[in-house]
Protein backbone atom coordinates (compact mmCIF):
# COMPACT_ATOMS: atom_id res chain seq x y z
CA UNK A 1 0.00 0.00 0.00
CA UNK A 2 0.93 3.49 -0.92
CA UNK A 3 0.36 6.09 1.42
CA UNK A 4 -0.47 9.36 0.63
CA UNK A 5 2.72 10.30 1.94
CA UNK A 6 4.52 8.08 0.26
CA UNK A 7 2.52 9.04 -3.22
CA UNK A 8 3.53 13.05 -3.01
CA UNK A 9 7.36 11.73 -2.25
CA UNK A 10 7.13 9.70 -5.19
CA UNK A 11 5.35 12.99 -7.30
CA UNK A 12 8.01 14.64 -6.27
CA UNK A 13 11.02 12.62 -7.71
CA UNK A 14 9.26 12.32 -10.54
CA UNK A 15 9.07 15.88 -11.17
CA UNK A 16 12.95 16.15 -10.10
CA UNK A 17 13.85 13.70 -12.72
CA UNK A 18 11.57 15.60 -14.80
CA UNK A 19 13.38 18.70 -14.52
CA UNK A 20 15.26 19.41 -17.16
CA UNK A 21 16.69 22.42 -19.33
CA UNK A 22 13.85 24.79 -20.95
CA UNK A 23 14.07 26.58 -24.05
CA UNK A 24 11.40 28.83 -25.68
CA UNK A 25 9.43 25.61 -27.49
CA UNK A 26 8.34 25.13 -23.92
CA UNK A 27 6.87 28.13 -23.18
CA UNK A 28 3.24 28.06 -23.47
CA UNK A 29 0.86 30.70 -22.71
CA UNK A 30 -2.57 29.15 -21.17
CA UNK A 31 -4.99 29.86 -23.19
CA UNK A 32 -8.57 30.20 -21.07
CA UNK A 33 -10.77 27.40 -20.94
CA UNK A 34 -12.98 28.47 -23.69
CA UNK A 35 -11.00 28.98 -26.03
CA UNK A 36 -8.65 26.28 -25.80
CA UNK A 37 -8.81 24.43 -29.19
CA UNK A 38 -10.69 20.62 -28.74
CA UNK A 39 -8.23 18.46 -30.29
CA UNK A 40 -4.32 18.54 -30.26
CA UNK A 41 -4.15 17.74 -34.12
CA UNK A 42 -4.66 21.63 -35.40
CA UNK A 43 -1.15 22.26 -37.40
CA UNK A 44 1.76 23.48 -35.69
CA UNK A 45 3.81 25.91 -36.90
CA UNK A 46 1.26 26.98 -39.78
CA UNK A 47 3.17 29.82 -40.30
CA UNK A 48 6.47 27.74 -41.20
CA UNK A 49 8.36 28.96 -43.98
CA UNK A 50 9.92 26.40 -46.89
CA UNK A 51 13.60 25.99 -46.96
CA UNK A 52 16.45 23.92 -48.77
CA UNK A 53 18.92 22.82 -46.38
CA UNK A 54 22.81 23.67 -48.36
CA UNK A 55 24.93 22.67 -45.38
CA UNK A 56 25.11 21.61 -42.26
CA UNK A 57 28.04 22.60 -39.65
CA UNK A 58 27.89 22.02 -36.15
CA UNK A 59 24.61 21.92 -35.06
CA UNK A 60 23.56 25.01 -37.21
CA UNK A 61 21.99 24.34 -40.84
CA UNK A 62 22.07 26.76 -43.76
CA UNK A 63 19.44 27.01 -45.49
CA UNK A 64 17.32 28.89 -49.17
CA UNK A 65 14.21 30.07 -49.40
CA UNK A 66 12.96 29.44 -53.05
CA UNK A 67 12.24 32.16 -54.78
CA UNK A 68 14.79 33.81 -53.12
CA UNK A 69 17.38 36.48 -54.96
CA UNK A 70 20.84 34.27 -56.04
CA UNK A 71 22.51 37.49 -53.62
CA UNK A 72 19.80 37.18 -50.92
CA UNK A 73 21.50 36.15 -47.64
CA UNK A 74 20.94 32.00 -46.45
CA UNK A 75 18.99 31.59 -43.07
CA UNK A 76 21.08 30.48 -40.55
CA UNK A 77 18.66 27.82 -38.36
CA UNK A 78 18.75 24.93 -35.60
CA UNK A 79 16.78 22.17 -35.01
CA UNK A 80 13.40 22.80 -33.00
CA UNK A 81 13.59 20.26 -30.09
CA UNK A 82 10.58 18.53 -31.82
CA UNK A 83 12.32 17.30 -34.36
CA UNK A 84 13.33 14.80 -31.61
CA UNK A 85 16.26 12.83 -33.00
CA UNK A 86 15.77 13.29 -36.58
CA UNK A 87 18.40 14.32 -38.24
CA UNK A 88 18.64 17.00 -40.78
CA UNK A 89 20.77 16.59 -43.67
CA UNK A 90 22.25 18.60 -46.59
CA UNK A 91 18.90 18.66 -49.56
CA UNK A 92 15.87 18.30 -46.84
CA UNK A 93 13.52 20.81 -47.59
CA UNK A 94 12.06 22.17 -43.58
CA UNK A 95 10.00 23.90 -42.58
CA UNK A 96 11.25 26.89 -40.51
CA UNK A 97 9.76 29.57 -37.94
CA UNK A 98 11.36 32.35 -36.32
CA UNK A 99 13.79 34.69 -37.88
CA UNK A 100 14.17 34.06 -41.16
CA UNK A 101 15.45 37.23 -42.53
CA UNK A 102 18.89 35.91 -43.05
CA UNK A 103 20.51 38.89 -41.22
CA UNK A 104 23.76 38.81 -39.41
CA UNK A 105 23.11 36.81 -36.49
CA UNK A 106 19.61 35.91 -37.39
CA UNK A 107 18.75 32.56 -36.33
CA UNK A 108 15.64 30.43 -37.66
CA UNK A 109 14.21 27.22 -36.29
CA UNK A 110 13.74 23.97 -38.40
CA UNK A 111 10.17 22.52 -37.24
CA UNK A 112 9.44 20.39 -40.11
CA UNK A 113 11.13 18.05 -42.08
CA UNK A 114 9.17 17.32 -45.34
CA UNK A 115 9.15 13.66 -46.59
CA UNK A 116 12.34 12.89 -48.78
CA UNK A 117 12.05 11.58 -52.46
CA UNK A 118 15.57 9.86 -52.09
CA UNK A 119 17.93 8.93 -48.86
CA UNK A 120 21.41 7.80 -50.00
CA UNK A 121 22.88 6.25 -47.11
CA UNK A 122 26.18 4.15 -46.77
CA UNK A 123 27.30 2.79 -43.56
CA UNK A 124 30.88 2.28 -42.25
CA UNK A 125 31.26 -0.92 -43.23
CA UNK A 126 29.28 -3.67 -44.56
CA UNK A 127 28.66 -6.15 -41.70
CA UNK A 128 25.77 -5.35 -40.19
CA UNK A 129 26.17 -8.00 -37.51
CA UNK A 130 28.54 -5.37 -36.11
CA UNK A 131 27.92 -1.56 -34.31
CA UNK A 132 30.53 -0.39 -36.30
CA UNK A 133 29.07 -1.82 -39.19
CA UNK A 134 26.16 -0.36 -38.47
CA UNK A 135 26.95 2.67 -37.98
CA UNK A 136 24.87 4.35 -40.78
CA UNK A 137 25.19 7.86 -42.62
CA UNK A 138 23.08 9.49 -44.54
CA UNK A 139 24.52 11.13 -47.02
CA UNK A 140 22.29 13.35 -48.62
CA UNK A 141 18.44 13.55 -48.86
CA UNK A 142 16.17 14.40 -51.85
CA UNK A 143 19.16 13.78 -54.74
CA UNK A 144 17.95 12.47 -58.39
CA UNK A 145 21.99 11.84 -59.23
CA UNK A 146 24.43 10.21 -57.87
CA UNK A 147 27.76 11.18 -60.19
CA UNK A 148 30.28 8.96 -59.32
CA UNK A 149 33.36 10.42 -59.02
CA UNK A 150 36.53 8.56 -60.43
CA UNK A 151 40.34 9.91 -61.21
CA UNK A 152 41.51 8.04 -64.34
CA UNK A 153 45.01 8.39 -62.76
CA UNK A 154 46.48 9.93 -59.32
CA UNK A 155 44.60 8.01 -57.64
CA UNK A 156 43.57 5.31 -59.76
CA UNK A 157 40.36 4.30 -60.74
CA UNK A 158 38.95 1.42 -58.50
CA UNK A 159 36.17 -0.11 -60.39
CA UNK A 160 34.93 -2.13 -57.09
CA UNK A 161 34.65 1.62 -55.50
CA UNK A 162 32.14 2.55 -58.34
CA UNK A 163 30.28 -0.64 -57.60
CA UNK A 164 29.55 0.13 -54.71
CA UNK A 165 28.34 3.48 -55.70
CA UNK A 166 26.02 1.55 -58.17
CA UNK A 167 24.28 -0.44 -56.15
CA UNK A 168 23.66 2.28 -53.53
CA UNK A 169 22.23 4.27 -56.67
CA UNK A 170 20.11 1.61 -57.78
CA UNK A 171 18.89 0.66 -53.87
CA UNK A 172 17.64 4.85 -53.50
CA UNK A 173 16.17 4.98 -56.61
CA UNK A 174 18.89 7.71 -57.41
CA UNK A 175 20.43 7.79 -61.38
CA UNK A 176 23.97 7.04 -61.52
CA UNK A 177 26.47 9.11 -63.63
CA UNK A 178 29.72 7.77 -63.88
CA UNK A 179 32.00 10.84 -64.30
CA UNK A 180 35.40 10.15 -65.43
CA UNK A 181 38.46 12.87 -64.42
CA UNK A 182 42.08 13.14 -65.19
CA UNK A 183 41.34 12.23 -68.58
CA UNK A 184 44.33 14.29 -69.28
CA UNK A 185 46.18 11.65 -67.32
CA UNK A 186 44.84 8.03 -68.75
CA UNK A 187 42.65 6.86 -70.43
CA UNK A 188 38.89 5.93 -70.12
CA UNK A 189 39.05 2.47 -72.25
CA UNK A 190 39.64 0.02 -69.39
CA UNK A 191 36.72 1.54 -66.81
CA UNK A 192 34.77 1.68 -69.85
CA UNK A 193 35.33 -1.65 -71.01
CA UNK A 194 34.50 -3.40 -67.60
CA UNK A 195 30.79 -1.15 -68.14
CA UNK A 196 30.43 -2.22 -71.56
CA UNK A 197 27.24 -4.31 -70.27
CA UNK A 198 25.61 -1.67 -68.62
CA UNK A 199 23.95 1.43 -69.93
CA UNK A 200 25.66 3.26 -67.96
CA UNK A 201 25.56 7.24 -68.72
CA UNK A 202 29.31 8.77 -68.52
CA UNK A 203 31.27 11.53 -69.12
CA UNK A 204 35.18 12.51 -69.44
CA UNK A 205 36.63 15.31 -67.60
CA UNK A 206 40.37 16.74 -68.08
CA UNK A 207 41.31 20.44 -67.03
CA UNK A 208 40.52 22.04 -70.23
CA UNK A 209 37.18 20.18 -71.67
CA UNK A 210 34.00 21.91 -72.26
CA UNK A 211 31.45 21.07 -69.80
CA UNK A 212 28.30 21.43 -71.67
CA UNK A 213 27.45 17.52 -71.59
CA UNK A 214 27.41 17.35 -68.09
CA UNK A 215 26.16 20.87 -67.58
CA UNK A 216 22.82 19.22 -69.82
CA UNK A 217 22.86 15.99 -67.40
CA UNK A 218 22.80 18.44 -64.30
CA UNK A 219 20.56 20.87 -65.20
CA UNK A 220 17.03 21.24 -62.99
CA UNK A 221 18.25 18.22 -60.93
CA UNK A 222 19.61 17.52 -57.83
CA UNK A 223 22.85 15.63 -58.21
CA UNK A 224 25.93 14.59 -55.61
CA UNK A 225 28.82 13.95 -56.11
CA UNK A 226 30.72 10.65 -54.29
CA UNK A 227 34.10 9.44 -54.49
CA UNK A 228 37.79 9.26 -53.35
CA UNK A 229 39.41 12.37 -51.84
CA UNK A 230 41.54 13.89 -54.42
CA UNK A 231 40.15 12.35 -57.53
CA UNK A 232 38.75 16.21 -58.20
CA UNK A 233 34.79 16.82 -56.94
CA UNK A 234 35.98 20.18 -55.84
CA UNK A 235 37.61 21.19 -58.70
CA UNK A 236 34.84 19.89 -60.97
CA UNK A 237 32.48 22.14 -58.72
CA UNK A 238 34.46 25.54 -59.05
CA UNK A 239 34.24 25.22 -62.51
CA UNK A 240 30.41 24.57 -62.67
CA UNK A 241 29.46 27.16 -59.97
CA UNK A 242 31.98 29.75 -60.79
CA UNK A 243 31.57 31.84 -57.30
CA UNK A 244 31.34 28.52 -55.57
CA UNK A 245 35.18 28.57 -54.17
CA UNK A 246 35.01 25.12 -52.58
CA UNK A 247 38.84 24.20 -51.32
CA UNK A 248 40.63 22.05 -53.69
CA UNK A 249 43.68 19.80 -52.49
CA UNK A 250 46.90 18.08 -53.72
CA UNK A 251 47.24 14.54 -54.29
CA UNK A 252 49.62 13.21 -51.96
CA UNK A 253 52.91 11.29 -53.28
CA UNK A 254 51.13 7.83 -52.36
CA UNK A 255 48.44 8.93 -54.58
CA UNK A 256 45.73 9.47 -51.90
CA UNK A 257 43.88 12.95 -51.62
CA UNK A 258 44.01 14.65 -48.24
CA UNK A 259 40.47 14.99 -47.50
CA UNK A 260 40.55 18.63 -48.59
CA UNK A 261 36.74 19.04 -47.93
CA UNK A 262 35.14 18.33 -45.05
CA UNK A 263 31.57 18.41 -45.22
CA UNK A 264 28.78 18.05 -47.95
CA UNK A 265 28.00 21.72 -49.57
CA UNK A 266 25.24 22.35 -51.80
CA UNK A 267 25.53 24.96 -54.36
CA UNK A 268 22.96 26.03 -57.15
CA UNK A 269 23.77 25.66 -60.92
CA UNK A 270 23.99 28.53 -63.13
CA UNK A 271 20.95 28.88 -65.51
CA UNK A 272 21.50 26.54 -68.69
CA UNK A 273 19.61 27.95 -71.75
CA UNK A 274 16.11 26.47 -72.12
CA UNK A 275 16.01 25.07 -68.35
CA UNK A 276 13.35 26.51 -66.19
CA UNK A 277 15.34 25.16 -62.82
CA UNK A 278 19.27 25.22 -62.77
CA UNK A 279 19.33 22.42 -60.37
CA UNK A 280 21.62 21.57 -57.51
CA UNK A 281 25.17 20.37 -57.35
CA UNK A 282 26.52 18.76 -53.83
CA UNK A 283 29.97 18.33 -52.96
CA UNK A 284 30.88 15.90 -51.01
CA UNK A 285 34.14 15.28 -48.74
CA UNK A 286 36.13 12.26 -49.90
CA UNK A 287 35.06 9.08 -48.91
CA UNK A 288 37.32 5.58 -48.28
CA UNK A 289 34.57 3.51 -47.91
CA UNK A 290 31.16 2.94 -49.00
CA UNK A 291 29.22 0.50 -46.61
CA UNK A 292 26.72 -1.50 -47.88
CA UNK A 293 25.19 -2.95 -44.50
CA UNK A 294 21.91 -1.76 -45.38
CA UNK A 295 21.53 -2.75 -48.28
CA UNK A 296 20.18 -6.58 -48.50
CA UNK A 297 21.88 -9.07 -50.08
CA UNK A 298 18.19 -9.49 -52.68
CA UNK A 299 19.24 -5.69 -53.44
CA UNK A 300 22.88 -5.84 -53.96
CA UNK A 301 22.19 -7.32 -57.53
CA UNK A 302 20.46 -4.58 -58.58
CA UNK A 303 23.81 -2.71 -58.59
CA UNK A 304 24.93 -5.58 -61.25
CA UNK A 305 22.06 -5.17 -64.45
CA UNK A 306 24.54 -7.16 -66.47
CA UNK A 307 24.09 -10.60 -64.20
CA UNK A 308 20.21 -10.22 -63.14
CA UNK A 309 19.13 -11.99 -66.27
CA UNK A 310 21.82 -14.52 -65.57
CA UNK A 311 19.84 -15.60 -62.40
CA UNK A 312 16.75 -16.63 -63.64
CA UNK A 313 17.68 -20.36 -64.06
CA UNK A 314 18.88 -20.18 -60.10
CA UNK A 315 17.34 -22.86 -57.87
CA UNK A 316 15.06 -21.19 -55.53
CA UNK A 317 16.99 -19.08 -52.75
CA UNK A 318 20.15 -19.67 -54.14
CA UNK A 319 22.51 -17.94 -52.62
CA UNK A 320 25.16 -16.97 -56.09
CA UNK A 321 28.28 -17.60 -54.05
CA UNK A 322 30.83 -19.21 -56.28
CA UNK A 323 29.80 -22.25 -53.46
CA UNK A 324 26.51 -22.51 -54.62
CA UNK A 325 27.22 -25.47 -57.58
CA UNK A 326 23.69 -24.55 -59.16
CA UNK A 327 24.24 -20.98 -59.35
CA UNK A 328 23.51 -20.01 -62.79
CA UNK A 329 25.89 -16.57 -63.26
CA UNK A 330 28.50 -19.05 -64.07
CA UNK A 331 26.93 -20.43 -66.75
CA UNK A 332 25.96 -17.12 -67.82
CA UNK A 333 29.28 -15.76 -67.63
CA UNK A 334 31.01 -19.09 -69.25
CA UNK A 335 28.34 -18.18 -72.08
CA UNK A 336 30.00 -14.90 -72.72
CA UNK A 337 26.66 -12.57 -71.57
CA UNK A 338 28.48 -10.96 -68.68
CA UNK A 339 32.12 -9.94 -68.19
CA UNK A 340 33.41 -12.61 -65.14
CA UNK A 341 35.08 -9.53 -63.79
CA UNK A 342 31.98 -7.94 -62.93
CA UNK A 343 30.84 -11.31 -61.45
CA UNK A 344 33.43 -11.63 -59.37
CA UNK A 345 32.72 -7.90 -58.01
CA UNK A 346 29.14 -8.87 -57.05
CA UNK A 347 30.49 -12.27 -55.31
CA UNK A 348 33.53 -9.94 -53.13
CA UNK A 349 30.24 -7.83 -52.24
CA UNK A 350 28.07 -10.87 -51.00
CA UNK A 351 31.20 -12.09 -49.27
CA UNK A 352 32.01 -9.25 -47.53
CA UNK A 353 28.29 -8.50 -46.71
CA UNK A 354 28.66 -11.78 -44.87
CA UNK A 355 31.79 -10.08 -42.87
CA UNK A 356 34.29 -11.65 -45.34
CA UNK A 357 35.79 -9.07 -46.88
CA UNK A 358 37.25 -4.90 -47.37
CA UNK A 359 34.28 -2.79 -47.61
CA UNK A 360 37.06 -0.21 -49.31
CA UNK A 361 36.12 -1.37 -52.56
CA UNK A 362 40.37 -1.31 -52.49
CA UNK A 363 42.12 -4.73 -53.86
CA UNK A 364 41.66 -6.88 -51.21
CA UNK A 365 44.84 -9.46 -50.54
CA UNK A 366 42.76 -12.29 -50.46
CA UNK A 367 40.94 -10.96 -53.84
CA UNK A 368 43.64 -10.28 -56.32
CA UNK A 369 40.64 -10.02 -59.06
CA UNK A 370 40.32 -6.30 -57.52
CA UNK A 371 43.13 -4.66 -58.91
CA UNK A 372 42.89 -1.06 -59.82
CA UNK A 373 41.03 -1.05 -63.05
CA UNK A 374 43.32 -0.72 -66.06
CA UNK A 375 45.79 -3.20 -64.26
N1 LIG B 1 45.54 16.57 -64.10
C1 LIG B 1 44.37 16.80 -63.56
N2 LIG B 1 44.30 17.16 -62.25
C2 LIG B 1 43.08 17.40 -61.72
C3 LIG B 1 41.88 17.29 -62.48
N3 LIG B 1 40.84 17.55 -61.66
C4 LIG B 1 41.36 17.82 -60.44
N4 LIG B 1 42.72 17.74 -60.46
C5 LIG B 1 43.63 17.94 -59.32
O1 LIG B 1 43.39 16.96 -58.33
C6 LIG B 1 43.65 17.48 -57.03
C7 LIG B 1 42.52 17.18 -56.07
O2 LIG B 1 41.36 17.85 -56.46
P1 LIG B 1 40.13 18.18 -55.49
O3 LIG B 1 39.12 18.88 -56.34
O4 LIG B 1 40.55 18.85 -54.24
O5 LIG B 1 39.63 16.72 -55.12
P2 LIG B 1 38.34 16.32 -54.23
O6 LIG B 1 37.72 15.14 -54.91
O7 LIG B 1 37.48 17.49 -53.97
O8 LIG B 1 39.05 15.80 -52.89
P3 LIG B 1 38.44 15.79 -51.37
O9 LIG B 1 37.83 17.11 -51.09
O10 LIG B 1 39.63 15.50 -50.53
O11 LIG B 1 37.45 14.67 -51.36
C8 LIG B 1 43.91 18.98 -57.24
O12 LIG B 1 45.29 19.19 -57.19
C9 LIG B 1 43.35 19.24 -58.61
O13 LIG B 1 44.03 20.31 -59.26
C10 LIG B 1 42.00 16.93 -63.88
O14 LIG B 1 41.01 16.80 -64.62
N5 LIG B 1 43.25 16.71 -64.35
MG1 LIG C 1 36.82 18.36 -52.23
Amino acid sequence: MVSDGDREELRGQVLATRRREYDEDDVRVRPGKSSRPRTRTRPRHADAVEGFVTAVDRGRYTCVLPGAADDAPAVTAMRARELGRKSVVVGDRVGLVGDTSGAPGALARIVRIADRSSVLRRTAEDDATTAEGRLERVVVANADQLVIVSALADPPPRTGFIDRCLVAAYDADVEPLLCLTKADLAGPEAVLGYYAELELPYVLIRPDSALDALRSLLAGRISVLVGHSGVGKSTLVNRLVPDAARAVGRVSAIGRGRHTSTSAVALRLPPVAGADDEGWIIDTPGVRSFGLAHVSADSLLHGFPDLVEGTVDCPANCPHTAEEPACGLDAWVAAGRADPRRLASYRRLLASRAGEGDPRGEPDPRNPGDPPAGA
